[in-house]
């Protein structure tokens, strides 16, 4: 479940019956026909989405044109669903009752954990003996929106960063929190430390490492993430020994979590090791604060 990496504020969207839908879709009952252009999951039929959520991830929201009798329910395992929006037909509705088809935004904050996951949607019959079964609006689509809270490196008193130098004032280590993949630190030294200082203290949740734009040899593969008050006694916030590192370019390993919620002003981020060679590099280090 936790294998791949999972970017942090994503957008997902696509249209019912789509090659695209396939992405994301886990299960639906083979009977579960068309209604009109329409998704309609009328009786005991459902259908079940599945979307990548990272730990970095502070609010995530499922959105689709809904109607009639429907059941929304979210699960981080495909196991335990809760029941999140569910609509019935009143005693007293008129014929066309059905045609409640509205925008249905379903806020599933709650099933971020503190791992990359995904977040399972399930859409299903609220009553499922007497017809009136819901339709998924296929004209709308379908949505999924996770947003990213903002990454502690804007606190980081770049004044502060010590480090060996880069090839170049280009490669220098404050690239690192520059908020750019296309730019990195690199460096002939496969072991480097940095050290930083912050604006202000912090308390760390979560951090993760951006790849650069080659060589992923050079790749940290093992380090130890330190944070102190005084930038003499440090404290172990992470310990990493042979990481499983993204080998594409440009892109962010998977989130790495800090459970000491502790407020530090000074960090240090030793590399131990990198995948080969005598060079270590990547574009960027983000961290984030505890929940
Ligand atoms: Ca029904
Ligand atoms: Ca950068």
């Amino acid at each position: 479940m936790f294998t791949t990496s999972v970017a942090a504020g994503q957008s997902y969207s696509f249209k019912p019956f789509s090659d695209d839908e396939k992405k994301y879709l886990v299960e639906v009952t083979k009977d579960a026909g068309k209604g009109g252009d329409d998704r309609f999951l009328d009786g005991k039929n459902y259908i079940i989405y599945r979307f990548p959520v990272s730990a970095h991830d502070k609010y995530a929201q499922f959105t689709a044109k809904i109607g009639a009798q429907y059941k929304i329910s979210a699960s981080v395992d495909n196991v335990n669903y809760k029941v999140m929006e569910e609509a019935v037909k009143p005693a007293d509705a008129k014929p066309d009752w059905g045609a409640n088809r509205e925008l249905r935004n379903v806020n599933v904050s709650e099933f971020i954990t503190a791992y990359d996951g995904y977040i399972y949607i399930k859409i299903e019959d609220a009553q499922n003996d007497n017809g009136w079964g819901p339709y998924i609006v296929t004209a709308n689509g379908i949505k999924f929106t996770t947003i990213a809270p903002v990454g502690l490196q804007k606190l980081v008193d770049v004044e502060s960063i010590d480090a060996q130098a880069g090839f170049s004032e280009n490669e220098s280590a404050p690239s690192i929190f520059d908020g750019n993949s296309k730019t990195k630190y690199c460096l002939p030294n496969p072991t480097p430390v940095i050290t930083w200082k912050m604006k202000e203290a912090v308390s760390v949740g979560s951090y993760k490492f951006t790849t650069a734009n080659d060589s992923p040899e050079r790749t940290p593969k093992s380090w130890t993430f330190y944070g102190s008050n005084d930038g003499t006694t440090w404290t172990v916030l992470s310990k990493i020994e042979g990481a499983a590192m993204p080998t594409d370019f440009f892109t962010d390993s998977k989130s790495y979590i800090v459970n000491n919620h502790d407020k530090f002003t000074f960090f240090k981020l030793e590399i131990t090791s990198v995948f080969g060679g005598d060079l270590c590099q990547f574009s960027e280090f983000k961290f984030f604060p505890a929940p």
